[in-house]
């Protein structure tokens, strides 16, 4: 069986066919039934009274985290043969599992922006021969608490505040603040959120992370511990914090857009999926790294991971409430081969999603719905309960049983929890324990790791917060007991910003290192020594256009090499339609917005052909778009011989240290997408504090 036939098995194609009422009978529900042409409404009108019946319980509850999402299918195939280190089906020799794949943002609500701050959802159903197995993690390595115990205060402090209903989506607010003062183990994870990180330009360019450490068991019974990664071919891209408040308002699903039209493209998103492998010798340690801790992470440079396999996504769903708003993960889900740690974060997720789920679904047979259920067959004595759709057969229910119903697997058949497994009980005294660790260490390294302009964006990101923060000993109290421990110059930046009392100079732990001096360069991807040579497939290049500027020729010279790149370009003009240049502008400047293009390019006038041609005229929302661009440190490139004297004319420097192109329209276009591939952007271009002076 196989998963697209199973769905297939599921879909109802009503196109075309004439409507009938739910119990099948041919029916035109468009005007209702009523006494006279200027009659009452009949009660006896239950055609209609069924149809607003039914579109009056048509939505269930959104999840509780993570409620906006979207997703995808696609294959997972394995790199080779795995059996040394695990029985898991889907990474043996040649094994190619389907899969779909959900994202979603932790906070916003279903409506809300993908776009926003937050900790990003990366969720994967394997639909392996062998049973679901279901990878459940988050786009940064670490998390905000270590107990399950503390997630739904974490949840409740984070989503908005219960006496005034606001902020919906994000944590720039008090009650967030005054949690993170009582869990400083969430001090790296809210940094690495509150980094450039924390703004993904979309999900093709994110990573997965399975944060905790889970167990690999081999056929011999063997175990060893690991830590799961999903790392993007495309590398990571991501947006600067204006630009997100703007595209939140512009368009708030841009990165389900994204995904979906590259999907649609035949631009498929591919993840190495890769372990970290650590001994399984009972004391969950690696080195000086508890692994059993998941504030914690393991630096690549301490243990590099190893490739087993590659996730595409290849395929859009039909129907969205029926595959990606249905679908229910459980980091559970596993199969033969892959077991768990006593993590008590991960512990508590074990019960936590399948019981969701039954909420969600209103029902413990949410199992069962096409895009949940797994190729490898079922067979158990689960029965019965609201909307079970199965007739089964036979008179037994029950295991062990002589009647012919279900039989027990023997122990060599039922390794997941059998002692082979390796999965050993704790043992102590029975107690409320919690970690003791030095929580900022991580965060340190990963502040000192960041360049000054990604420490810059950081501490900004660090005053929105705070400055949103109404409760100004919560602020002041972040500041001193979190900031000032993770670094003294960083903790006086911050509230030098939002009018706190700067810690004393010297008051932090002493680290001589200054920005830059990164350690361990893997915690920080977006770290420009990591930008080089990206694939640039999927971007989406503006050129303003009008009836006059951009020629052409022009178009004949740029188009090729954005296509060998896989590059769109949207013509942007006064209006949709042809131009009196022959060009064809897709969008205009009512509907595009600059914070949807990854650079610009001005078009050159036809009659442009000297040098000494006064500045073209920009009229103000053209001279709007491209200065926006500008300031969120984007790649702008002006065609033609008159491209300086344009530039010039914006105000802007005409230098290509600095992102700025002038030339030759393919010249232009050349240096445009090197610059995508590595920097990115430049943000030079962007004010720093001076730190002499806080
Ligand atoms: Fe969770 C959803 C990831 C901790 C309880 N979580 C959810 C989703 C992702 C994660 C990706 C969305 C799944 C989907 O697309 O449907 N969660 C994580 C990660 C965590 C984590 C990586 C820490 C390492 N979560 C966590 C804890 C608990 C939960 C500690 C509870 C004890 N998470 C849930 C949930 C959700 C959920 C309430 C809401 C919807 C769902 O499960 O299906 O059960």
């Amino acid at each position: 069986m196989y998963l697209l036939s199973q769905l297939n098995g599921a879909t109802v194609d009503t196109g075309g066919q004439v409507e009938t009422t739910d119990n099948g009978v041919k029916v035109n529900t468009s005007n209702s039934l009523r006494a006279g042409p200027r009659g009452f409404n009949l009660l006896e009108d239950t055609s209609v009274r069924k149809k607003l019946l039914h579109f009056d319980r048509e939505r269930t509850p959104e999840r509780v985290v993570h409620a906006l999402g979207h997703g995808a299918y696609g294959k997972f195939e394995s790199y080779g043969d795995w059996s040394n280190l695990t029985m898991a089906c889907w990474l043996q020799e040649g094994a190619v599992s389907e899969v779909f794949t959900r994202f979603s943002v932790v906070v916003a609500s279903l409506g809300g922006s993908e776009s926003g701050r937050d900790t990003h959802g990366f969720a994967t159903k394997i639909y392996s021969q062998c049973g679901n197995q279901d990878l459940v993690g988050n786009h940064v390595p670490s998390f905000f608490i270590n107990d399950g115990s503390d997630f739904p205060d974490l949840v409740h402090a984070v989503k908005f505040e219960v006496d005034k209903g606001f902020p919906t989506g994000g944590s720039a607010h008090t009650t967030a603040y005054d949690f993170f003062n009582q869990h400083p183990e969430g001090a790296f994870q809210l940094m690495t959120v509150l980094s450039d990180l924390g703004l993904p330009r979309d999900v093709r360019h994110i990573s997965g992370n399975g944060v905790h450490t889970f167990r690999f068991i081999n056929a011999q019974g063997q175990s060893q511990l690991i830590k799961w990664y999903w790392i993007p071919v495309l590398g990571h891209r991501s947006l600067v914090y204006d630009e997100v408040t703007t595209l939140q308002g512009k368009n708030n699903n841009f990165q389900r857009v994204d995904l979906y039209n590259n999907i649609a493209a035949g631009n498929y998103p591919e993840w190495e999926f890769a372990v970290q492998l650590f001994p399984d010798d009972g004391t969950y340690m690696f080195e000086d790294f508890d692994l059993l801790i998941p504030t914690v992470v393991i630096p690549f440079e301490r243990n590099p991971p190893i490739k087993l396999g590659k996730l595409t996504l290849n395929r859009n769903f039909e129907n969205f409430f029926a595959e990606p708003e249905s679908i229910s993960f459980a980091p559970s889900n596993v199969v033969d081969g892959v077991g768990f740690v006593p993590d008590p974060l991960l512990q508590w997720r074990l019960m936590s999603y399948d019981d969701t789920a039954t909420h969600r679904h209103n029902s413990p047979n949410g199992y069962m719905l096409p895009v949940n259920r797994p190729v490898a067959p079922i067979n158990n004595n689960y029965r019965d309960g609201y909307m079970q759709f199965n007739i089964y057969r036979g008179a037994s229910i029950s295991t062990p049983n002589t009647l012919g119903g279900v039989i027990s697997a023997d122990q060599q058949q039922s390794l997941q929890y059998s002692p082979a497994s390796g999965q050993t009980a704790g043992t102590g005294n029975v107690g409320r324990y919690a970690p003791v660790y030095d929580w900022f260490g991580q965060a340190r390294l990963f502040w000192l790791g960041l360049d000054v302009y990604a420490q810059q964006h950081t501490v900004d990101a660090y005053r929105f917060e705070l400055g949103n923060v109404a409760n100004a000993s919560v602020v002041q109290s972040y500041i001193d007991q979190t900031l000032n421990s993770i670094d003294n110059c960083l903790a006086r930046r911050v509230a030098y910003g939002v009018g706190a009392t700067m810690p004393a100079v010297g008051s932090g732990p002493v680290d001589n290192r200054t920005s830059g001096e990164a350690e361990y360069p893997s915690l920080y991807p977006l770290a420009p020594g990591r930008q080089a040579n990206k694939s640039n497939a999927g971007l989406d290049i503006a050129v303003i256009a009008n009836d006059t500027l951009f020629s052409s020729a022009d178009f004949l010279a740029v188009m090729p090499l954005l296509e060998a790149q896989n590059v769109t370009l949207t013509i942007i003009g006064p209006r949709m339609g042809e131009l009196q240049t022959g060009n064809n502008a897709s969008a205009s400047f009512i509907t595009a917005s600059s914070v949807f293009y990854d650079a610009v390019l001005i078009g050159s006038s036809p009659t442009d052909n000297t040098t000494t041609n006064s500045p073209v005229g920009l009229d103000v929302k053209a001279t709007a778009f491209v200065k926006e661009a500008y300031s969120h440190g984007k790649a702008v490139g002006a065609l033609g011989n008159s491209g300086v004297n344009v530039l010039q004319g914006l105000g802007f420097p005409t230098n290509s240290s600095f992102g700025i192109y002038t030339g030759a329209a393919a010249d232009v276009a050349r240096s445009v997408l090197e610059a995508l591939s590595g920097p990115v952007r430049f943000p030079q271009r962007f004010p720093t504090d001076d730190v002499q002076m806080i």
